[in-house]
């Protein structure tokens, strides 16, 4: 795996449905995640934050919340995470809300398409975030990033890497999902996502998710993770802004990420939607830092 790590902090709650993510990037830093990186044997360049507009907390136009502030913020993500990519450093954008994972994995498509890698995303979400400005109940872009990275949303947006579609549904692997709003149901069966729910995670476990997950890659695939904090059992995660209750416990969070670790593969990460204002003593933060360090390796006590 690429040990030479590149922190990108996005502080923006510009495709929420509530205020506050914009300051995950420092509680992720004061959860001290690079320095457990480092613990890891890892070389951390902290990049700092990057700037955009200001969340001027409008409601929806023609379906979309803050769509203007939204492209600026995924542009400059784009470009920082593609420029980590071309130095052949692993980026970890911190986020920020998840409709940053429109800037994020569309720079690493076009890495993969740039050197002729296989590209597989792990979506880890309580939510599919894959609603239209037709299909979503609120307006709030956090809801749209696979559908945009997957050619459905508005221009600024899937046109951001460079080409259109930036993904194919056939590249994602949707975990932990347990909140689709009715019409985002429909259009992922249409477009015949991957999607391993919580009901498939009770019946069979998280160890068969994750095999299935992960089939099928190989030493040419890069691997993204967009890890969305609400993933996890609120339980355990409640500094996000839409709980939703019934998500992987410690234990099953854990096996997900030592699995992605003992693949070796993992080449890009996103840590999103962590938000200081809904948390207590930032135990979220540190959670997220304890998982992510599984993440790299951390757990895996007899392999490599
Ligand atoms: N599906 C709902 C709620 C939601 C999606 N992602 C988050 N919440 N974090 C929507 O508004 O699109
Ligand atoms: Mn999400
Ligand atoms: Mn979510």
């Amino acid at each position: 795996m690429n040990t030479r790590i590149s922190l990108i902090g996005a502080p923006t709650d510009i495709g929420a449905g509530s205020r506050g993510a914009s300051m995950g990037p420092e509680a992720l830093r004061v959860a001290q995640i690079a320095s457990a990186l480092e613990g890891r044997g890892l070389e951390v360049l902290d990049r700092g934050n990057l700037t955009g507009p200001n969340n001027p907390w409008l409601p929806p136009v023609d379906g979309y919340r803050h769509l203007a502030e939204v492209t600026a913020w995924n542009q400059s993500l784009h470009d920082a995470v593609y420029a980590e990519l071309q130095l052949g450093r692993l980026p970890i954008v911190l986020g920020g809300d998840h409709c940053l994972g429109i800037g994020s994995i569309s720079a690493v498509a076009r890495h993969c398409r740039d050197t002729g890698k296989k590209l597989r995303v792990l979506w880890l979400d309580a939510h599919a975030d894959f609603n239209t400005n037709t299909l979503t109940p609120s307006g709030n872009i956090h809801g749209m990033p696979v559908a945009c990275l997957c050619g459905h949303g508005p221009q600024q947006l899937i046109e951001i890497g460079g080409h259109v579609p930036a993904i194919s549904p056939k590249w994602v692997r949707q975990i932990g999902i347990r909140s689709v709003d009715e019409g985002e149901k429909r259009f992922v069966h249409e477009q015949d996502l991957e999607v391993f729910d919580m009901r498939y995670i009770d019946e069979m476990g998280m160890r068969a998710a994750m095999e299935l997950a992960l089939a099928l890659t190989d030493a040419n695939t890069h691997l993204h993770v967009s890890f969305d904090v609400d993933f996890l059992d609120p339980d355990i995660a409640p500094g996000v802004g839409t709980t939703v209750r019934g998500g992987p416990n410690y234990r099953e969070a854990q096996l997900c990420m030592e699995m992605i670790a003992d693949t070796g593969r993992l080449a890009s990460l996103d840590v999103m939607e962590l938000n200081p204002a809904l948390d207590e003593r930032n135990r979220t933060a540190l959670v997220a830092v304890d998982l992510i360090e599984s993440l790299f390796g951390k757990s895996t006590l007899m392999r490599k």
